[in-house]
């Protein structure tokens, strides 16, 4: 498992499978009308059973817009909490993809203090079927990371990206060397 620490609190990348996760918080990577789907989404509203999806038909009927993030309750899975971000679709990198890829991660950041998580964990937003090139998608996630741990007042210590596949570990893994942790 790869890890830095910045301010006493860690980024920790490591390969599985993100239902697993006994956190304070999960992210999922959803869709802008929050009823499930494929992938990550597919396997949280698997593990976490009907009442996921009953939660976010009651609080979110509207769905959330893409680089947004809304909060549930974790129902069976081990974590305590949800996070649904929506990803952008990647379209060739001309359509806003990266600002709205920040700002799905940044929403749960912000998120996750609200609810005053110490731990979260991140799929690898974006990069499954919504077709995010790795590379460019683990710098993005790996960098909102940083800059909210080294900022003042975050409840976090602790946000570790799970990442399902050796390919995604190591664009991660080379984010996480390249990206500036220093005070
Ligand atoms: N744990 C961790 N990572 C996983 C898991 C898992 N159980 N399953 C898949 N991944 P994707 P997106 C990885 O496609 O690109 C859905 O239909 C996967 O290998 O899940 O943001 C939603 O409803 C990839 O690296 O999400 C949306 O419609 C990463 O998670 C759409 O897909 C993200 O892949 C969102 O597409």
């Amino acid at each position: 498992m790869d890890s830095v620490e910045i301010r006493r609190r860690r980024i920790e990348l490591t390969r599985g499978d993100i239902t697993t996760q006994a956190v304070d918080a999960i992210a999922n990577a959803a869709n802008e009308a929050l009823r499930g789907g494929g992938g990550v989404d597919g396997a949280i509203h698997r593990a976490a059973g009907p009442g996921l999806l009953d939660e976010l038909r009651d609080r979110y009927p509207a769905g959330t817009p893409t680089g947004t993030a809304v909060a549930t309750a974790a129902h069976r899975l081990p974590s305590r909490w949800v996070l649904h971000a929506v990803g952008p679709v990647w379209r060739g990198g001309g359509h806003g993809e990266a600002e709205l890829l920040d700002g799905a991660y940044r929403s749960c950041l912000r998120l996750a203090d609200e609810l005053r998580a110490r731990t979260l964990a991140f799929p690898a937003i974006s990069m499954g079927i919504y077709g995010y090139p790795s590379d460019e998608g683990a710098r993005i996630g790996v960098e909102a990371v940083a800059r909210h741990l080294g900022g003042e007042g975050t409840s976090l210590e602790v946000v570790r990206f799970v990442l399902f596949s050796d390919e995604t570990y190591d664009h991660f893994a080379v984010a996480l060397r390249e990206t500036d942790v220093s005070d």
